[in-house]
């Protein structure tokens, strides 16, 4: 047995190194014992490798004294790291304090903004809803019989040009589906599917091959669709009323039904608020359209004309938003402007409610 292997050796070599690890006051101290001990070249690991130049009978008991050493300074390493551990976690809470009375950062809650249509979008669905209409959706891909003929608008109907349709390519039986060009098949879709009394709002995307300053080929559209019994254009008159002065938050408005034309509607008005609803008296405000429906509208969805009648209207959600809120350019609406969308967007958390006026 050489002097370095000695069993008074190894005792002597593990006071030393039990020393260096109590001594070692850091995780990165504790890591260079290991290191200089257990590491593949370190002092330990070196005793292990002489094992092979021993005779064999000192050879079982020399290596099991090793392993001993090994163990107790494995032990100890590891018990002296997960105090400093400790020390070093204990250390860095009391550093990290948090101020709990700092003022909340801003977040993407309060960084984003509501775009002017979906601000509108939600108040005109509160103002119905209120009144105890239902809010009614479909899709935005038609048929040509949901989106014209069930709504009086025969294949060679006039009306059906002023549309400027976005149609998709025919399908094998000669048929071709399109973009809506209206919300109206949605109130279409209900009349067959429900029985009256029916009262609903439809909001939704529709599309029309047009582009200029005051056209986009998608825009927003609000329909709404009452379809009772005993239902009259009186009801028609209080209910456009009361929307009008609940929208433009106004006690009083004063309104004009002017006669026009639409094929599915029968008288049919458009209706115009003295623009003194939004500060500007003196001036009229288109607003919308609306209607009795026609009696072939609602025989079309196979309803009895002489049991049945109702009203309908329709507005430009685009252009309600442009009035209310003053926004000046209709195409700055679909510019992903950043800058316009701070200016005049809404916060997340104003959602509309008819409790403080819908915008506020
Ligand atoms: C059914 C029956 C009748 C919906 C109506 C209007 C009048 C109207 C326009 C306003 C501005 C469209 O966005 S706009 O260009 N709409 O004037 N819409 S009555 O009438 C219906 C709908 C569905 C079953």
């Amino acid at each position: 047995m050489t002097a370095a292997s000695a069993p008074s050796d190894l005792s002597a070599l593990e006071a030393e190194l039990i020393g260096e690890i109590d001594r070692a006051d850091n995780l990165g101290a504790i890591e260079q014992v290991r290191i200089a001990a257990l590491g593949k070249k370190g002092r330990v690991s070196e005793l292990m490798s002489q094992l092979g130049k021993l005779a064999p009978e000192e050879r079982k008991a020399f290596g099991a004294a090793v392993n001993q050493l090994k163990t107790t300074v494995t032990d100890t390493l590891e018990r002296r790291k997960a105090v400093l551990e400790n020390a070093a976690l204990s250390a860095r809470l009391a550093n990290e304090t948090a101020d709990i009375t700092l003022p909340v950062r801003l977040g993407p809650q309060a960084e984003g903004r509501i775009h002017p249509v979906s601000q509108v979008w939600d108040e005109v669905t509160e103002i119905f809803a209120d009144m105890g209409f239902a809010v009614a959706e479909g899709p935005d891909i038609e048929t040509d019989d949901l989106n014209f003929t069930k709504l009086n608008i025969p294949p060679e109907h006039p009306a059906r040009q002023e549309h400027d349709t976005f149609y998709l390519k025919p399908r094998p039986d000669g048929s071709r589906l399109l973009l809506r060009t209206h919300t109206s098949p949605v109130q279409i879709r209900t009349m067959l599917s429900q029985k009256p009394p029916i009262r609903i709002i439809a909001p939704g995307r529709v599309y029309r091959s047009d582009s200029d300053q005051t056209h986009t080929p998608m825009f927003h559209q609000i329909e709404g669709l009452v379809i009772d019994e005993e239902t009259h254009l009186g009801h028609l008159k209080w209910c456009l009323e009361e929307f009008c002065k609940a929208f433009f938050e106004v006690d009083e408005v004063k309104m004009r039904f002017r006669a026009s034309h639409f094929p599915f509607t029968e008288p049919s008005m458009e209706v115009d608020v003295d623009a003194a609803a939004i500060g500007k008296p003196g001036r009229w405000l288109e607003i919308l359209g609306s209607g009795m429906v026609h009696p072939n509208v609602i025989a079309a969805c196979g309803l009895d004309p002489e049991r049945y009648q109702g009203f309908a209207f329709g507005m430009g959600l685009d252009r309600i938003t442009m009035l209310k809120y003053g926004i000046p350019d209709l195409r700055d609406m679909f510019s992903a402007d950043m800058r316009w969308l701070r200016h005049f967007g809404f916060l997340p958390f104003d959602i509309p409610t008819l409790a403080g006026g819908v915008s506020s």
